[in-house]
């Protein structure tokens, strides 16, 4: 199972054999994995090179170590399906998990440079500046920063925000929330991201910026979050297009 002579790392081999038990359910959550010994006789390879895979898996949140105790099964990373647009309160509730908002700022802006250029606020114009945390079953999950032009979503409050934002702008304001396109990026944790996601300086982050619009194609928000990469993941759907030659 381990190959010495591939040019593939050792202690990735040793990853992608630990991911895939887990995968196949053979260990599932909870579970207490073997000891670096017990791998270490397993595999024939030394015990530094196990605890560097296990490290790795630690931090990308599929294993949690136990001081003292041993080296289990982490939960399942939350998987976001990116095929439909939906809003962070609707994902949590479609898996049965409780979404949360805690409001670390909220105020109006002047706006200015591509922020306002991308949402089509004219000079002298203001936007909203929002920035949240947002949990699922009460564990910090990412960080939002939200900017909407103040003209379109005039009267927004507090207290909208702590719900959910798209149910604000379709509910309340009859508006039709049409489309997005998204950036995603990997970064780690900073000092203050560390801090309000609950994580280690230097975890895993991924970083996404999306630009939503309403159906007549008005733009409707720019959002730069920063998602816990330990405990997410993000699956991207693709059709093949038929009428194109693919040579
Ligand atoms: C998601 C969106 C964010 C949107 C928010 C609305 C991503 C990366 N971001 O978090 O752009 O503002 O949902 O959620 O998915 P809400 O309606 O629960 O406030």
């Amino acid at each position: 199972m381990i190959d010495k002579h591939s040019p593939m790392p050792i202690y990735y081999q040793i990853e992608e054999a630990i991911k895939e038990r887990i995968d196949k359910g053979e260990w599932r959550e909870g579970d207490m994995i073997p000891s670096e010994r017990e791998f270490s006789e397993m595999y024939h390879i030394s015990r530094m090179t196990v605890r560097q895979a296990v490290t790795n898996l630690v931090s990308d949140g599929y294993l949690i170590r136990q001081i003292g105790r041993g080296t289990f099964v982490a939960r399942r990373k939350i998987q976001q399906k990116l095929f439909g647009l939906t809003s962070f309160t609707e994902d949590m509730k479609g898996r049965g998990m409780k979404p949360g908002t805690r409001l670390l700022d909220f105020r109006t802006v002047s706006a200015s440079g591509p922020i306002a250029e991308q949402l089509q606020i004219p000079d002298g114009g203001e936007m909203y500046e929002i920035k949240r945390v947002r949990s699922a079953d009460d564990l910090p999950m990412a960080l939002e920063i939200t900017y909407l032009s103040e003209d379109l979503v005039r009267g927004l409050t507090e207290e909208d925000v702590y719900g959910s934002l798209y149910g604000y702008v379709e509910k309340e304001l009859g508006m039709t929330i049409g489309y997005a396109t998204q950036e995603l990026e990997s970064s780690v944790a900073r000092e203050a991201e560390s801090r309000t996601l609950g994580i280690a300086e230097g975890a895993p982050l991924l970083l996404i910026k999306r630009f939503s619009y309403l159906e007549d194609e008005t733009p409707l928000e720019i959002v730069y979050s920063a998602y816990r990469g330990d405990r997410y993941k993000f699956v991207v759907g693709m059709h093949r297009n038929r009428t194109d030659s693919n040579g």
